[in-house]
């Protein structure tokens, strides 16, 4: 393949956009951010606009001469002639109104449009680039629209996945699972405990991975024989001298672990989506050979993805 025929195909997927698992083509504008497709198929107004909010949106809205340019260029011309937007007087006629809800701030009517007959309801983009109400039975594919984040830079809108994906949101946050990172905040607690238990060595607290966080003995309990690792639901506050303070609540265990002084704990955390953005307290203790026991500093984290 020669290279200007790579440089065509490049061109043509960049001006495609991304296709999504139904066959959607989506594009974001440059105008507003926002993602677009057209339906996949002509359709009646309603089933139209049922395919938008089944897709995380909804039918076009429409604020500004330059949305509407857009718009014009990139789904109109030169095919189809007629896209439905979602704009509509099936509740009041002569009372327009846009599905998203947003208020009209903007028109484009066609002259003489919208027309006189009670029953033309609903309205769609020209090729004129203006707007003409048609009647709901009226077969035409229409423009999606969706307001969404691309999290993870597939080209597909993040709404369209978590709409169209089952457990892509599994904790119901509105952002995708997969962009969820993983955190390890230091906590030293009052008065502060020696900064001696560290984040995970090789990877953080990722969803169905092995956590690894260790103890630094250096200048910490140095004749330590054991550590031992609370993970509990609560943070706390608790001084315990000679110990130090006590910063996880240990009524609420979850899991506790022994390693040999020194070596990486080996936490398995649930591979189960609903625990992506789960945040629970940690806390490490060392113990020497008499039974002297000192506490670290907590590390509060939240399971991520990565
Ligand atoms: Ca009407
Ligand atoms: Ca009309
Ligand atoms: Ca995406
Ligand atoms: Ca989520």
């Amino acid at each position: 393949m020669g290279p200007r025929l790579r440089l065509c195909i490049a061109c043509a997927v960049l001006l495609a956009g991304s296709v999504d698992a139904q066959g959607h083509v989506w594009t974001q504008s440059p105008v507003n951010g926002h993602w677009y497709a057209e339906t996949l198929q002509p359709a009646t107004w309603s089933t139209a606009e049922t395919e938008a909010v089944l897709s995380g949106g909804h039918l076009a809205t429409i604020h500004s001469q330059a949305e509407n340019d857009w718009l014009l260029q990139t789904f109109v011309l030169p095919n189809p002639p007629e896209l439905w937007i979602g704009f509509t007087d099936e509740a009041v006629e002569d009372t327009w109104v846009w599905t998203s809800g947003d208020p009209v701030v903007f028109t484009s009517w066609e002259t003489g449009q919208p027309d006189a007959a009670p029953d033309e309801d609903y309205g769609y983009l020209f090729q004129s680039g203006n707007w003409h109400d048609s009647f709901g039975t009226h077969s035409v594919p229409g423009i999606i629209e969706v307001i969404s984040d691309d999290c993870d830079s597939d080209g597909v809108p993040d709404r369209y996945q978590i709409a169209t994906v089952a457990g892509s949101d599994c904790n119901g946050n509105g952002v995708l699972d997969a962009c969820e990172p993983s955190s390890e905040v230091v906590r030293l607690g009052t008065p502060p405990n020696p900064n001696a238990f560290l984040p995970g060595q090789t990877i953080g607290p990722i969803l169905g991975a092995h956590w690894d966080p260790v103890v630094d003995h250096t200048t910490f309990l140095p004749a330590a024989v054991v550590d031992v690792i609370a993970v509990t639901a609560n943070p706390l506050n608790s001084p315990l001298p000679p110990l130090g303070t006590l910063l996880c609540d240990l009524g609420a265990t979850i899991h506790v672990e022994p390693t040999p002084a020194g070596t990486p704990f080996d936490v398995l955390v649930p591979g189960d989506c609903v625990f992506v953005g789960t945040s629970v307290c940690t806390q490490a203790a060392s113990i020497d050979a008499v039974g002297n026991v000192r506490l670290t500093n907590a590390l509060d984290v939240t399971v991520g993805t990565f």
